[in-house]
């Protein structure tokens, strides 16, 4: 007699052997130091949640151009990775695994957040509509500056060095930002890639840099430490695909063909409705023969069912996280969850960071 997979029970994800289904999802939180560096405050957070099956990091900037956001932590100095490595040490010491998310924000910066007030970097010149956070506040974003072609190589290596950094500062593997309306999701969707060289216009083309950084990412590490993630129908970041069946079938399929560990999927609008109405990106589950990883919104119900039926291998769970550090616990014991305070989302120090406390020491 064969049992239906549990929640609570144990799956692998590529290489990455995970103690239960329930992941922690990327949440950006703004708190590194002047140096974009996470800090022992950022250790005392990972390991309070380290009982999630996986912990993946918060986007994580692969360079200074890749930054969007003020306070993010990057993955592209010394510095950073030496304090990596605590996060990591901390997570592992606690029984947990934990990945990093690899993020370049293309067009969603401002030259208030880039090297010398540079403009930022896209597929081509379409400005975002909304506002970048940065230091001095919220700003409208900018006409970013269509990259050339002679600098997608170096872009390419700057996934690969900080893939070599993530091993370095002892990550369980690493997850390919490729949602969110960020820079892999500027080159699929054909809102921001206008480019008629070899990188746009088919979806082939529009593939071609997304599916470089992968080659890069996998040949830095290996095919079983790599997943990615993917939002073929979220608005986010203004971002938009006028057939994402279309795009995401034959980029999905080559992502399976390459063999990464999983596949993160938001299904839906990013923090919003699961369901858009159009077309699902569920539908994308036979195309991926490796472990799916369900986002986006699940209660524990929808979670047990999703995984009893084979629908998704693991469930990543985002805000739930924030106030909940024992998430895994109060969906095992099915009790009440903890409301985050959405003023301590972003920046800030331990208000609202580490000061959550776990179902038992608040009984106590
Ligand atoms: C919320 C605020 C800042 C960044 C994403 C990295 O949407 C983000 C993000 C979300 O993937």
């Amino acid at each position: 007699m064969t049992t239906a997979p549990d929640l609570f029970g144990p799956v692998r994800l590529g290489a990455i052997p995970l103690a239960n289904r329930i992941v922690m999802a990327p949440l950006t939180r703004s708190r590194a130091d002047a140096d974009d560096a996470v800090t022992d405050l950022h250790v005392e957070y990972y390991r309070q949640r380290a009982s999630a099956g996986l912990i993946i990091t918060e986007a994580t900037p692969i360079s200074r151009q890749g930054k969007g956001y003020a306070y993010t932590p990057g993955i592209f100095t010394d510095l950073q990775v030496e304090r990596w490595r605590k996060v990591t040490d901390a997570v592992h010491a606690a029984g947990g695994r934990i990945v990093i998310q690899l993020w370049h924000v293309g067009r969603i910066s401002h030259p208030d957040l880039q090297e010398n007030g540079a403009l930022p970097v896209a597929p081509s010149a379409v400005k975002p509509e909304g506002m970048a956070f940065t230091e001095t506040g919220f700003k409208p974003h900018v006409t970013p500056r269509a990259l050339d072609v002679a600098e997608l190589p170096g872009l390419v290596e700057d996934y690969a060095r900080a893939t070599r950094n993530a091993r370095h500062a002892g990550f369980d593997g690493v997850e390919i930002h490729a949602a969110n309306g960020y820079l892999l999701d500027q080159f699929l969707k054909d809102k921001t890639n206008l480019r008629t060289d070899a990188y746009g216009g088919s979806v082939e083309n529009r593939m071609r840099f997304p599916l470089e950084v992968v080659d890069a990412v996998v040949a830095a590490w290996d095919k079983d430490h790599v997943g990615i993630r993917i939002s073929p129908v979220s608005p986010a970041n203004d971002i938009a695909e006028s057939d994402p069946e279309a795009v995401f079938t034959p980029f999905v399929a080559a992502l399976s063909e390459r063999g990464l560990a999983y596949l993160h999927v938001v299904e839906g609008a990013t923090g919003g409705p699961r369901d858009l109405g159009g077309w699902d990106p569920r539908a994308l589950r036979p195309v991926f023969k490796g472990a799916w990883m369900g986002n986006n919104s699940y209660t524990r119900a929808l979670a047990l069912e999703a995984v009893a039926t084979g629908a998704v291998d693991a469930v990543a769970f985002g805000r739930p996280f924030i106030a909940n550090p024992d998430l895994v616990e109060r969906l095992k014991r099915d009790a009440p969850l903890a409301e985050p305070d959405r003023a301590t989302f972003y920046g800030g120090g331990a208000e609202g960071y580490t000061d959550y406390p776990t179902l038992d020491a608040a009984a106590a």
